[in-house]
């Protein structure tokens, strides 16, 4: 009989710590941060126009990207295209944003472009951009060099609320007149999604 007692509150306290743990997980926005001493990885590889048919329409492969609250990412982007998509003068999308202190929404937010810390590229050198307006977060990748295959930008941040944002490429790269077609409008291609679980 001691043993079944012994049991059953060895099985009350099980139920009792998975409601615990259901319950502190039930606020989506805060529950389970992760510290800035775990860092995670993520590369995304813009391929120019390599899809047949698709010859004018670069794309950012994966387009969407998981990554844990709080956690200091990395986030690599690879880049296989060498040509500009200049951005009107003014824009402010040549700046590396990041680290906004308004909301609290990011921390970190600094770039460092084939080897070296990057702030800012003149508009006219811009290739493309990773900006999630929704967290103030805007990396700039620029051309490939002359004589170089890739350019590789590392851009190291922490998102501290959980939710789910859409990014898009700010440099007119896509097709039609003003290059703000094709590619620019399209999830998958120049859009994708940062969730943050
Ligand atoms: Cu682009």
């Amino acid at each position: 009989m001691k043993t079944v007692i012994k049991s059953l509150a060895a099985l009350f306290s099980i139920l009792l710590l998975a409601t615990v743990l259901s319950a502190c997980s039930s606020d989506p926005s805060t529950s389970n941060i992760f510290t800035s001493s775990t860092v995670v990885n993520r590369t995304m590889v813009i391929q120019s126009g390599t899809e047949p048919g698709k010859t004018d329409w670069p794309q950012f492969s994966p387009a969407d990207i998981t990554i844990p609250a709080g956690a200091t990412v990395k986030l690599t982007i690879i880049s296989y295209d060498n040509g500009t998509a200049p951005l009107p003068t003014g824009s402010p999308f040549g700046h590396v944003w990041g680290g906004d202190s308004t909301f609290g929404l990011v921390q970190g937010g600094t770039e460092i472009s084939d080897g070296k810390p990057l702030t800012e590229l003149p508009n006219s050198q811009v290739s493309h951009t990773f900006t999630v307006p929704g967290l103030l977060i805007n990396a700039v990748i620029p051309a490939v060099p002359n004589g170089a295959t890739t350019t590789t930008v590392v851009y190291t941040f922490r998102v501290m609320k959980k939710g789910i944002y859409e990014w898009l490429c700010a440099a007119p790269c896509g097709s039609g007149s003003n290059g703000m077609g094709g590619a620019m409008q399209t999830f998958g291609w120049m859009r994708g999604l940062v969730k943050v679980v």
